[in-house]
């Protein structure tokens, strides 16, 4: 009698987690790597490049103001991990090795019974912790033909296109998860990091486009010493060989990544590149056709490579629908930050200003999110970690400094934070952009550049949306400035950022 009624109990007890297992949403980040927002559909994109994530918006919402924290790969991951800035989860630049033994919000998950993975692009150099499964690519990992390190720590090659292969180990996995618990999975997406190298398929896709030039493709970089210091121009930094793929250059890529094709493969790149490059030749070009000449190279090929993306965004979506997963899971649609597609005649990211600091976040999350939702509200991707306990039903650790989405993803005008605060760390560094960090609110832009050199910058993004105008030091905007300053001052108190506040008068 004894026997039967704790089995009964314990019986009761099974049901009741498995009832709050099924109630609990599935998550999907769907993180990949440099994708501007200007290229996207759902953000007023023409070239027609992203159909799918085009229908995620649509039966979601669209953030116009997501904002990274530090607008770089490992840091931005760990920020997303974490829900901590930098200066505390000790990732502050692609150099640092992520302590992957601290409390990573997929823990809590795993503890609340979720199944967890990471698969595809980690760069943060230790191994994930967290996470049930992962599989994940060396540092930047390779366009084809990648290799992948799998839970043993052996690494192989897989055959195929990176795009690909990340999203069907993803989908292999999800296929074989154990159907009674709710599951948490990252796909880490190369694509479209540098150097932008198409799935052979899509080469060429948009050699009809002629990209106009962003209006500030020629800027002087007046009155603002950090841009003017930076090396990452279409024009000096951008290479002919090794980003534009013309062998006929000394310093192109062809060995390290043809030597990665199969023949197939290597056909149908050269046969691709090689028309260009006689054409290229033939033209002699110099000066400004050569830097618009590569402009357009740049262009082509950075579109053509999110051609891929998105279809893999296409199969995800159809996967959850043909098994019946749609309803009951969050798809979170984020990059790792912002990049520049000619804006200031740059590429790359790492600065503060709009085209950096602001990243791609789409969601879609059934019964919650109204489908078409279009939002004007900051968020900051440290408010990630905090959203997904949430959603999960699981306590947000007070140590956690982002805020959780869920008020203003319940109602899109709420207010969840009145500004996004920003530290960049990587200097002396790739691309040279010196040290800051700043405040943005909903109408200005303040920076302090700091240590190797300093100075203040300030926008006013109503009346210069391109940050064209540094207005620091004018007599009009002392009040505002001082105001800025205090406010500043309070998030780098609130947010414990001791060696900011050394930077502060
Ligand atoms: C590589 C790129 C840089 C890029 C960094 C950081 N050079 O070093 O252009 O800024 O990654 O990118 S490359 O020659 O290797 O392409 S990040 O997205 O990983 O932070
Ligand atoms: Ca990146």
């Amino acid at each position: 009698m004894k026997k039967a009624l704790s089995f009964l109990i314990l019986f009761v007890l099974g049901l009741n987690v498995l009832a709050q297992h099924n109630s609990k949403p599935n998550i999907i980040v769907i993180l990949t790597d440099d994708h501007a927002v200007q290229s996207i559909g759902a953000y007023g994109s023409k070239y027609g490049a992203t159909p799918n994530l085009d229908r995620l918006a649509k039966q979601g919402a669209v953030f116009n103001k997501a904002f990274v924290a530090n607008s770089i790969c490992g840091p931005s991951r760990a920020i997303l991990l974490t829900g901590k800035y930098s200066h505390i989860n000790g990732f502050k630049d692609n150099h640092d090795k992520f302590d992957a033994s601290q409390d990573v919000f997929p823990k809590r998950l795993q503890a609340a019974g979720f199944q967890t993975a990471w698969v595809g692009k980690w760069h943060l150099l230790s191994y994930p912790q967290g996470f049930d499964y992962w599989n994940i690519l060396p540092g930047q990992g390779q366009y084809y033909n990648p290799s992948f390190i799998s839970m043993k720590g052996d690494t192989s090659r897989v055959e195929g296109y990176c795009t690909d292969v990340t999203t069907d180990i993803a989908l292999s996995w999800l296929s074989k998860r154990d159907e009674s618990r709710p599951f948490f999975m990252v796909v880490g997406e190369k694509a479209p990091h540098r150097t932008w190298m198409p799935d052979i398929q899509d080469l060429g896709k948009f050699d009809d486009v002629n990209f106009p030039l962003p209006a500030n493709f020629y800027d002087s970089y007046n009155n603002r010493i950090a841009a003017a210091m930076q090396d990452m121009s279409v024009e000096k930094t951008m290479k002919i060989g090794y980003d534009l793929k013309m062998k006929s250059d000394p310093d192109n890529l062809a060995s390290a990544f043809l030597a990665r094709m199969n023949p197939d493969q290597k056909q149908k790149w050269n046969a691709y590149y090689d028309r260009i490059e006689e054409d290229f030749l033939k033209q002699k070009l110099t000066g400004k056709a050569l830097t618009e000449w590569k402009f357009q190279r740049y262009m082509r090929d950075y579109y053509s490579t999110t051609l891929s993306l998105d279809r893999n965004i296409g199969k995800i979506l159809d996967f959850l629908d043909q098994n019946n997963l749609a309803k009951n899971t969050i798809v979170v649609y984020t990059s790792d930050q912002g990049f520049y597609l000619g804006e200031h005649g740059w590429f790359d990211k790492r600065f503060m200003y709009e085209e950096s600091m602001r990243t791609p976040f789409i969601i879609r999350y059934p019964g919650v999110i109204k489908p078409g939702t279009v939002s004007n509200q900051m968020v900051s991707n440290v408010d990630f970690a905090p959203t997904f306990l949430e959603a999960a039903g699981v306590a947000i650790p007070t140590p956690i400094q982002g805020r959780s989405m869920m008020p203003l993803l319940k109602n899109p005008k709420a207010i969840i934070r009145s500004s996004a605060y920003y530290h960049f760390y990587e200097y002396p560094g790739e691309h040279s952009v010196l040290k800051h960090f700043g405040i943005r609110t909903s109408r200005y832009k303040l920076i302090r550049f700091y240590d190797h050199k300093n100075f203040w910058e300030l926008y006013d993004l109503q009346t210069d949306p391109h940050e064209m105008k540094n207005l620091y030091g004018q007599q009009k905007y002392q009040a505002i400035t001082l105001d800025l300053k205090k406010q500043l001052k309070q998030l780098c108190v609130d947010n414990k950022d001791e060696e900011a506040l050394k930077w502060l008068e």
